[in-house]
């Protein structure tokens, strides 16, 4: 069993019938988030990403590209894996399901289910959306364009006859109802979790897992002619990448159950049904928590390819710079909501909550301290209320933030340290340092270190979510590198230590298109 201080989080593993764009992104970066904060918060952090290559939906891909399906996606994986580097994620194991040991593991994890007599042999008689690699039931079908059937999600289905192999989903509709009574907090955000539990209620079919028509995934054990459903064989590479099926294994014994699979809204289904009575069925301990999180159109438009309006995740970054993308994607839409992304709104957040508060109040504070205290930090007297005031402000900042990141709202987060950057630029104000300089010089220097003590702990706890331009904060506060996890959260700043010359941590945006 994992252990208190220990926190596996994952995200979903990508299509690779496609390039990247902003969803994966959004997914990738929310889990970094919090891959960063638990490690920075003292846990011991294990953050899995990867691409999902086997199924149908990437056969086809590959053969419309004329190429063969490994080939094909060796080059797709390895785009996913460049934005997981532009994007300055730090997962700790990327998993490619073509992989060997996901090949072992979940033929593992199949023997599991078999042992337990949850698996048999009939036949499949019924709709298949390849899109959605998923099977529907004739009253999720309705008719679509040009003489087309297409399911719940929009997705055209074709009808499917053929032997499969069933996993007894039905005989789990109780356990999984009672599963859910129990852990109240696996399925989040609550209104998602009242879904699952009424798609359950209405009562489960049993499942069919695996496919005899194509032949483009893993081998079901003991029957070749079969491979596994796309489905069982993704969800299973948390598993996979925990050493499973060596349940003895250090990894594996630290780390499951997952604390965390981050998905989108779309795959909810797989995650909170299916795959704990997958685990459950194979005497394994289930994750803690699925969190599913909204969906981005873009300038209110669906994404998709055919319309053209694919957001690019290199291209955003490359035009705002990392930080600034990273947050906007998690400031701009309640986290676990839908949003709509915008230029307009991407410009705005730059230059408003980067450009002008944050950004500001270091630079205005640091250029005076260069300029006023010798280029160290500031020698301080006896603090007055006010400088109380905010420096309780600023230290209660990690407890909020823990409480914040504990339920995902990345949002909530945000918007209570951008509280304490409004106090701080207050504060400037109030005590007007400036006037100071030539009245109470000793006074302006308590000020300034007051301040510099309160954007040393806001370089501290936006680490996770901009990590360079914490980095460069830290760096001008001359604040050690050994020193920037939240254990030192509480330390203050040594007065007298020199500080590097200040330079401006997030220039305005300024856009000939959009101005
Ligand atoms: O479903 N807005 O892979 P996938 C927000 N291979 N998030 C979005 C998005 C959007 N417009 N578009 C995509 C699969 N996403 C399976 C998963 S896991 C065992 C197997 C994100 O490439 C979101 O996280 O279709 C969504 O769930 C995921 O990408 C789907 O990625």
């Amino acid at each position: 069993m994992s252990a208190e201080n220990t926190y596996y989080v994952t995200t979903p593993i990508y299509y690779v019938n496609d390039a990247p764009h902003i969803g994966h992104a959004y997914t990738t970066l929310a889990c970094d988030v919090l891959a960063r904060f638990k490690r920075l918060d003292g846990f011991d952090v294990r953050f899995l990403t990867g691409t999902d290559e086997h199924g149908q939906k990437v056969e086809k891909a590959a053969e419309s590209a004329g190429v063969d399906p490994q080939q094909f996606t060796d080059e797709v994986s390895a785009n996913f894996r460049s934005l997981a580097e532009a994007m300055n994620f730090s997962f700790d194991d990327f998993i490619r399901t073509t992989e060997n040991r996901h090949k072992i593991s979940t033929q593992a994890l199949w023997q599991r289910l078999l042992n337990a007599g949850d698996i048999y042999l009939d036949t499949y008689k019924g709709w298949y959306a390849v899109r959605d690699e998923a099977f529907y039931v004739e009253a999720e079908i309705v008719d679509g364009p040009d003489n087309t059937k297409v399911g719940p999600t929009g997705a055209e289905v074709e009808w499917v006859e053929e032997p499969s192999y069933f996993f007894r989903l039905s005989a789990w509709q109780d356990r999984l109802l009672d599963f859910y009574e129990s852990n109240p907090d696996f399925i989040l955000p609550i209104s998602r979790r009242n879904e699952v539990i009424s798609f359950v209620k209405g009562g489960l079919k049993d499942l069919s897992i695996s496919r005899t028509t194509f032949n483009w995934g893993i081998p079901v054990p003991g029957d070749d002619t079969h491979i596994m459903y796309v489905w069982l064989d993704a969800l299973n590479n948390y598993l996979t990448s925990t050493g499973f099926p060596d349940t003895e294994s250090e990894i594996y014994k630290t780390y499951w159950p997952a604390n965390l699979h981050m998905v989108g809204k779309d795959i909810l289904r797989f995650h909170a049904v299916y795959w704990p009575a997958f685990l459950l069925a194979s005497g394994l301990p289930a994750p803690k928590r699925i969190f599913a999180h909204g969906w981005w159109t873009n300038e209110g438009q669906k994404i998709s390819k055919s319309i053209g309006n694919v957001i690019d995740p290199f291209e955003l970054v490359e035009r705002y710079g990392l930080d600034p993308v990273r947050y906007f994607l998690m400031r701009e839409v309640p986290f676990g909501n839908d949003g709509d992304f915008s230029h307009q709104a991407m410009v705005m957040r730059l230059n408003s909550d980067l450009a002008n508060d944050l950004g500001n109040l270091c630079q205005r504070i640091l250029t005076m301290i260069s300029k006023n205290c010798a280029g160290q930090v500031p020698t301080k007297d006896v603090f007055t209320s006010e400088d109380h005031a905010l420096l309780e402000a600023a230290g209660g900042m990690l407890e909020t933030t823990q409480r914040h990141l504990d339920r995902q709202s990345f949002h909530k987060a945000l918007i209570d340290i951008w509280k304490l950057v409004g106090d701080a630029n207050r504060y400037v104000d109030t005590m007007a340092p400036w006037v100071l300089r030539k009245e109470d010089p000793d006074r302006m220097a308590t000020v300034l270190y007051v301040l510099a003590e309160t954007i040393r702990r806001l370089g501290l706890i936006i680490q996770p979510f901009i990590p360079d331009a914490a980095a460069s904060i830290l760096d001008l506060l001359a604040v050690e590198k050994d020193k920037r996890s939240f254990a030192y959260f509480d330390e203050i700043l040594e007065s007298g230590v020199a500080l590097p010359k200040p330079e401006p941590i997030f220039p305005r945006f300024v856009d000939e298109e959009i101005a």
